[in-house]
């Protein structure tokens, strides 16, 4: 071969064969937030830094957990499977007893060659996983000294029992300094300054607006309490709506109003003090991301900014998200920025689930696919979010934490879900917003209640 060709040659091979560096994932939890953003179109909402972050990437506007409570819906993400198949269906079960042998998502990046740390709630708050995460990630956050905050409607800690500390509004001085919370963002911070010779997956998880409701003043006083209206359907307590099966809605609040009638005027008042706390993460998350930015990071790094599950806000007198199986409970925020690969400032109304996420960041920075994971890679959509998807989206509800019993399918058009036992619903959550109207036994809707109950049937027999 002539010296000229074999240069030809070599240009041609070393540009394939060169090594592309593998992007950094800087991934934003949030806990038990609902799709109340303002990019999500939320009138009242201030989330300047989230909307933000939107206008620089895909927001899915139809997102869908697969469990509205903590720990198995992040059991599902973080292992890419359906809580059916990870049997963790209630918040004390931990997932690694049972499969000891399983790669999480954190951890299929660390045996790629990634750091993978952790700040604040990733797994279930008292269930981490240390085979997850980078020996060395897992330092302790020191948190000096507390802000002075003040408790309402009860007056302060003393006598009061688990549920009544959880059943209060937290407004703290300051800007929060030394609370845990604004921990989380500092410690995510100071990873991302630090030299890393490895790409790094960075978890950084906020527990805002989890009960109790908890932010600075400065964010309560960004609305009056009665800025927001109640629920069209707002009760004192929790109230099955006509029409709806008894299962629908569960008979006593799990996090706020335990064992007590919300008023109308403390009903306002907590609406306020949740969005006061989802004001706040956005807040911290700013922080991070502008941290990013600043650092010169942002250009190699995928971001994505998620939800554990929605929550049910005074909705049929419910203040919780266990055993919502609403589009209120199930529907996520969900945002991501992958450069490269994501237009900016574009909407994507295709039905995708939480457990999509492990196959997704894998595929975005060029890991292989994971084996046994029952998720989507979303690249096309991320590509273009118009792309053609037809995929449902599949949320269940576990009473004894053993078996389902309540399965919902969530399509383009529909949201049907059915209790065994107690009877069906189905939604037209574009129509009917505040899903008010159970159509399941509409003589006319016949045909399409079939076809979503043999998705549920095919789905149950998994
Ligand atoms: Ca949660």
């Amino acid at each position: 071969m002539r010296p000229k060709h074999l240069f030809l040659l070599l240009a041609l091979i070393l540009p394939a064969r060169a090594e592309k560096p593998r992007q950094n994932v800087l991934f934003i939890l949030a806990d038990d937030m609902k799709a109340s953003l303002g990019c999500n179109g939320f009138e009242l909402a201030h989330t300047p830094n989230l909307d933000r972050f939107a206008a620089s990437g895909v927001l899915f506007q139809r997102a869908y957990c697969q469990f509205p409570l903590c720990n198995p819906s992040r059991t599902s993400m973080l292992t890419g499977r359906y809580p059916k198949t990870t049997g963790v269906l209630g918040n004390r079960d931990e997932f690694r007893k049972l499969h000891p042998d399983w790669i999480t998502l954190p951890q299929w990046f660390k045996q790629h060659g990634y750091i993978t740390a952790e700040t604040g709630k990733i797994f279930h708050g008292g269930i981490d996983d240390p085979a997850s995460w980078t020996e060395g990630a897992m330092e302790g956050l020191k948190i000096e000294k507390r802000p002075r905050q003040t408790a309402w409607p009860l007056p302060g800690d003393e006598g009061m029992s688990k549920d009544q500390k959880s059943d209060r509004v937290i407004v703290l001085d300051g800007n929060g300094d030394g609370h845990p919370e604004n921990g989380v963002a500092d410690r995510a911070i100071a990873f991302l300054r630090a030299k890393h010779e490895q790409p790094f997956f960075l978890a950084c998880g906020f527990v805002q607006p989890h009960s109790p409701p908890t932010a600075p003043r400065s964010f309560f006083e960004a609305w009056k309490p009665e800025d927001f209206p109640l629920p069209p359907d707002f009760a004192p307590r929790p109230t099955v709506p006509s029409g709806f099966p008894k299962a629908a809605i569960r008979p006593s609040n799990a996090d706020l109003f335990i064992g007590r009638d919300a008023s109308e005027k403390e009903a306002h008042e907590v609406i306020r003090a949740y969005h006061a706390g989802i004001s706040w993460t956005d807040w911290n998350a700013g922080r991070v991301l502008d941290e990013l930015t600043k650092l010169g990071l942002a250009e190699n790094t995928i971001v994505v900014f998620w939800s554990d599950h929605g929550y049910q806000l005074g909705e049929n007198g419910k203040w919780s998200k266990a055993g919502s199986l609403f589009e209120a409970g199930a529907r996520v925020p969900l945002i991501v920025r992958a450069p490269g690969v994501t237009p900016a400032g574009k909407t994507c109304d295709a039905v995708v689930q939480s457990l999509d996420l492990y196959p997704t960041f894998s595929a975005l920075c060029g890991l292989p696919a994971p084996s046994g994971v029952e998720g989507r890679d979303l690249s096309p959509l991320l590509k273009d979010p118009a792309s053609p998807w037809d995929h449902p989206a599949f949320t269940i509800w576990s009473e004894d934490g053993k078996t389902a019993t309540g399965t919902s399918v969530r399509t383009a058009k529909w949201r049907y879900t059915e209790y065994p036992g107690s009877g069906a619903v189905l939604l037209d959550p574009a129509a009917d917003p505040h899903e008010l109207k159970n159509l399941a036994e509409d003589p006319s809707l016949k045909d399409v209640r079939a076809e979503l109950s043999a998705k549920i049937a095919g789905f149950s027999g998994k």
